[in-house]
């Protein structure tokens, strides 16, 4: 368990931007771009490396699908954001709870640090 099913449980205060049956996105606490959500699975998955089964199949379709839409609903689109699920160590993983990241308005650099 960690700090994420916390806030999946509102046992501790997050600023919720989007929630349904299977996903909850919040503000990042520490933001590294003016717009900074953290769009999560209420299912404990801890990173892309766990993934596998039909079940995670249809519920990270379901999440990419959400991360669009939450990204259209925070004004990101037009100018566009960028996703990012860093993964274990080497992909720079702090929380060990499957996140996609929502980083916008700014321009963003390549290749990431
Ligand atoms: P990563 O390094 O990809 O595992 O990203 C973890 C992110 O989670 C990092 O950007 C900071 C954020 N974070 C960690 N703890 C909390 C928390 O308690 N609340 C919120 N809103 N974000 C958190």
């Amino acid at each position: 368990m960690t700090i994420f099913s916390k806030i999946i449980n509102k046992e501790i205060p997050a600023t919720i931007v989007y929630e349904d049956d299977l996903c909850l996105a919040f503000k990042d606490v520490n933001p590294q771009a003016p717009t900074h959500v953290l769009l999560i699975p209420k299912k404990e998955i801890e990173s892309m490396a766990k993934v596998q089964s039909p079940e995670d199949e249809k519920l990270l379709g379901h999440m990419m699908v959400k991360a669009s839409r939450i990204a259209d609903q925070l004004g990101l689109a037009k100018d566009g954001y960028r996703l990012v699920i860093n993964t274990n160590d080497h992909g720079g993983q702090t929380v060990y709870h499957l996140h996609i990241h929502i980083l916008g308005g700014r321009q963003m650099s390549w290749p990431p640090g």
